[in-house]
């Protein structure tokens, strides 16, 4: 589809309410003249968005995730043609919730499907070709009142909306769990029967039926209100999992991250970090704010896992990062240290020979220059200075960067790291070359919302 084609899409979308409110009219004759003029097929466009509008419907934008236009195209049968979604709301009707589907019929838009729902507004919306038959599965999640969400998953094969399965649901994954190469969903939604814990419901492709089947449910440790992240990932031979992070406040006021950790296992979901003996996960840590992700960028997801460094008495705590990863059985290993510096949006990955030997402290000069520098351990307290990092933004960040004993570590956009090394770091027992340092340093960037599904 050629960009200008885009472009009318996003011109209809942005003028049709003005038009209709009346706005227009304040556009002087010249301003019209100089529109461009429409191409034939989308004034048929055009005309159906005008008609429903006048009906009563006003336009209902998906509210996250990456498909928020209230009016989208997408190749959902593959024929290579893009066909049009509109998303609206009918106010009078039982069912207030539409989507209408158009397609490319000669020179027009027709309205080829209508798929509708009960509720107060889109969520989210996702293209998926689940079972990989060239033609896109639809993702709806729509918002039934303030606390219940529900997830559709429709086949438009043809373009005739089927729908493959519903659920009230308060997050999900679309991924490709037993490696089969069709992607199944994963389903968490509060358990209404016991605990007000949760429940992980699997979905898989049932090619016989060509419907998505509810194959088995993995019970999870944590109440939907208390997930923080669900996300995709890999266990330590590459086998897909999906991990959940839920935050609730500990016994000491001090808030832990529960982590459950779902994969397929002969063909079910398994919660592969519940213990038999509680129920209940065992992976339990301090909440740093730090989601599960790939640290060493060895393709296996690990889970944080904080540890206190070595403070004097009345200082903030300040924590080393141990991150696990895990195999299909649920056992752990510990596969890097880092030190995270969130406010910064940096990392360090700690040499292993660091390990229980180093303390940190960070200090802020200003708002403009941050300063986190690393120390040998003496006892229980901090020792010999080693190194500094600096965070600096200010409009003088090149000159401070480039101060003496300082070394450029990375530039941003709005933001120079560096590093200086003290007297004592050659010194210390348990240096690294400077290169591995600098090499271990790492810019957190900037990932997209985690909350749209
Ligand atoms: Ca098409
Ligand atoms: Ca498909
Ligand atoms: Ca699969
Ligand atoms: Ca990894």
């Amino acid at each position: 589809m050629p960009l200008w084609r885009r472009g009318w899409i996003l011109l209809l979308t942005a003028l049709l309410p003005l038009a209709l409110s009346g706005c227009m009219l304040s556009a002087s004759p010249e301003d019209l003249y100089a529109l461009p003029q429409l191409p034939e097929e989308y004034k048929s466009l055009s005309a159906q968005l005008s008609e429903a509008l006048s009906a009563g419907a006003e336009y209902a934008a998906p509210q996250a995730g990456g498909n928020l236009p209230p009016v989208q195209m997408k190749d959902l049968d593959g024929d290579g043609v893009d066909e049009v979604l509109a998303f609206f709301r009918v106010n009078s009707e039982d069912r207030p919730l539409k989507i209408y589907i158009f397609r490319v019929q000669g020179d027009d838009y027709v309205q080829a499907a209508l798929i509708d729902g009960a509720g107060t507004s889109f969520h989210s919306v996702r293209y998926e070709d689940m079972d990989g038959d060239g033609a896109q599965e639809i993702v709806v999640s729509w918002r039934v009142s303030a606390e219940v969400q529900a997830l559709s998953v429709y086949s438009v094969k043809n373009l005739e909306p089927v729908q493959l399965m519903t659920s009230s649901y308060a997050r999900y994954e679309v991924v490709d769990m037993d490696g089969d190469g069709d992607l199944e969903l994963v389903v968490v939604r509060s358990d209404e029967t016991e605990s007000g814990l949760s429940l992980a419901d699997y979905y898989d492709w049932d090619s016989g039926k060509s419907m998505l089947q509810l194959q088995s449910t993995a019970r999870l440790s944590a109440s939907v209100a208390t997930i923080q992240w669900m996300q995709a990932g890999a266990l330590q031979e590459g086998e897909r999992a999906v991990f959940i992070t839920a935050r609730d406040a500990g016994a000491d006021e001090t808030s832990r991250a529960i982590t459950d950790i779902l994969a397929c296992r002969q063909s079910e979901l398994a919660n592969i970090v519940l213990s038999s003996d509680t129920g209940f996960t065992t992976q339990i840590a301090r909440f740093l704010n730090l989601p599960p992700g790939d640290v060493n960028g060895d393709g296996a997801t690990e889970v944080p896992r904080p540890a206190e460094l070595p403070t004097e008495p009345g200082e903030d705590p300040c924590w080393k990062i141990y991150w696990y990863c895990y195999t299909a059985d649920g056992a752990d290993s510990a596969q890097a240290i880092t030190y995270h510096n969130l406010t910064d949006s940096w990392y360090l990955l700690i040499p292993e020979q660091w390990d229980g030997r180093f303390t940190v402290r960070q200090t802020n000069v200003s708002s403009a220059v941050h300063a986190t520098t690393f120390y040998s351990v003496r006892g229980r307290s901090p020792g010999e200075e080693l190194l500094t990092i600096y965070t600096l933004t200010g409009a003088d960040r090149e000159t401070q960067a480039s101060k003496s004993g300082r070394a450029l570590l990375r530039r941003r956009t709005d933001t120079v790291y560096a590093i200086s090394y003290s007297a004592g770091y050659d010194e210390w027992s348990y240096a690294v070359d400077r290169s591995v340092v600098e090499e271990s340093f790492k810019p957190i960037e900037k990932r997209w919302s985690m909350g749209e599904n």
